[in-house]
């Protein structure tokens, strides 16, 4: 028997889930501009978007039996008072020494968090409904566009920043999704309440923001410090700073996360290195001691030698003598041999000679 929809939310809510709401699988209209952006060039080498650009538009090409999209958040942020530098010019935290990684990455690799919750939920679904349930869980790894189906399910909004904010909890959030066959009641889409608000797009160190809700990712640190494999262009090194895995400023200016709510689960709390991290400790740890970091890390995505590339770039931007010992403790590494991350450590020595 198809459950009651309240009767999967709460079921959600029991699971641990912060948000679940429903969206038909339908081509909602925001889906269409995915197209045009990677024509525009803004997914750069993001090739598995590209690969996949078809499906992403096109629920029902990945389930052709789908109709409705069971979406879900979680939220990661935490009371651990560290952010990266609102006003976008990093100067107090390089100063400091002081770099910056992601909140997002503080934690527990959260697509294993996330689908291990959404699989409890499918396997709470499966007992209902019996065997007519089609169903597929995404976290970040199917072709679904998240965030559409996150807003459609009444969520929160796509703000301005191109992140999905809930009024209430921010936009400190991990999405999911449980696409199904079962014809579910929707929820009414969320509804853009950024107004004339536009400080996300104004502290962007980078100005990848190319117009409101439309982010260049080729230009954002994000991309570059995690997605990009090779060298970064070197005109948007000196925008790294002190940003060396991920980036949270279009998100720490935004009015909606002031009172953003907390998580006090143990998968986000940050990991001690992570706790008020300095550039030269950073670059003082040994490849093994990032390897074994790494494990069960959303950092792993970048892997080591991106990370030790980003840390050179940082390094350009450090007071002299933290560059230099920064960078002579990244030479002493084995992992320093890598093409990118010698090119890194001596372009960041050039530059600041
Ligand atoms: C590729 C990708 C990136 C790229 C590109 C980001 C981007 N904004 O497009 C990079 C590497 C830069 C990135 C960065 C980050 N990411 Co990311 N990323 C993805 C991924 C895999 C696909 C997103 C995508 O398809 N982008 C292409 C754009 C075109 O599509 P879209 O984001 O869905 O945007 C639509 C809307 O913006 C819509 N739109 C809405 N309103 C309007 C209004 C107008 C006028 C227009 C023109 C368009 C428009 O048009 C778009 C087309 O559908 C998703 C997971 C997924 N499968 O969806 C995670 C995901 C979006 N990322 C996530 C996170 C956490 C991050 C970071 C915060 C990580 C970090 N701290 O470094 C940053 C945030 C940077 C930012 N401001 O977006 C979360 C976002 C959660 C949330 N609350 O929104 C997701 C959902 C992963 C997850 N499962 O939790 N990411
Ligand atoms: S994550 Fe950072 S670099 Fe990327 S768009 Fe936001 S402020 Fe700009």
């Amino acid at each position: 028997m198809v459950p009651a929809v309240s009767a999967l939310k709460s079921k959600a809510a029991e699971l641990g889930f912060d948000l679940c709401g429903i969206a038909r699988a339908d081509r909602h209209p925001k889906l269409s501009r995915l197209a045009e952006w990677i024509a525009q060039g803004r997914a750069g080498e993001m090739s598995y978007l590209i690969d996949s650009a078809s499906e992403r538009l096109d629920v029902t090409q990945t389930l052709s039996s789908a109709r409705s999209v069971i979406s879900v958040a979680l939220l990661y942020n935490t009371d651990h008072a560290y952010s990266s530098d609102p006003s976008g010019d990093g100067a107090s935290r390089a100063d400091a020494g002081r770099v910056s990684v992601s909140r997002y990455a503080w934690g527990d690799d959260y697509h294993g968090v996330v689908r291990a919750r959404l699989r409890a939920l499918l396997q709470w679904l499966s007992d209902q409904v019996g065997p007519g349930l089609e169903a597929l869980t995404c976290v970040d790894d199917g072709p679904v566009q998240e965030r559409v189906y996150a807003e459609a399910a009444g969520l929160g909004w796509i703000g301005k920043n191109t992140c999905l904010i809930n009024p209430t909890l921010g936009s400190w959030l991990f999405l999911g999704e449980i696409v199904t066959n079962l014809d579910l009641e929707p929820d009414a889409a969320g509804v853009d309440q950024c107004g004339t608000c536009t400080r996300c797009l104004d502290a962007c160190p980078t100005e990848a923001f190319v117009a409101p809700y439309e982010l260049d990712a080729t230009r954002c640190l994000s991309y570059l410090t995690i997605e990009v494999r090779g060298a970064v262009d070197e005109a948007l090194r000196p925008a790294i700073r002190e940003q060396v895995y991920g980036c949270d400023i279009c998100q720490d200016v935004c009015p909606w996360n002031r009172r953003a709510g907390t998580s006090d689960a143990d998968a986000w709390q940050p990991k001690d290195i992570f706790r008020a991290p300095k550039l030269i400790d950073l670059c003082h740890m040994s490849d093994q001691a990032w390897v074994l970091a790494l494990k069960g890390s959303a950092m792993k995505r970048a892997g080591l030698h991106r990370l030790k590339r980003s840390l050179a770039y940082a390094a350009a931007s450090a007071p002299v003598e933290t560059r230099r010992a920064a960078l002579d403790a990244l030479r002493a590494q084995p992992s320093s041999h890598a093409a990118v991350v010698r090119e890194a450590i001596d372009w960041a020595e050039k530059i600041s000679d």
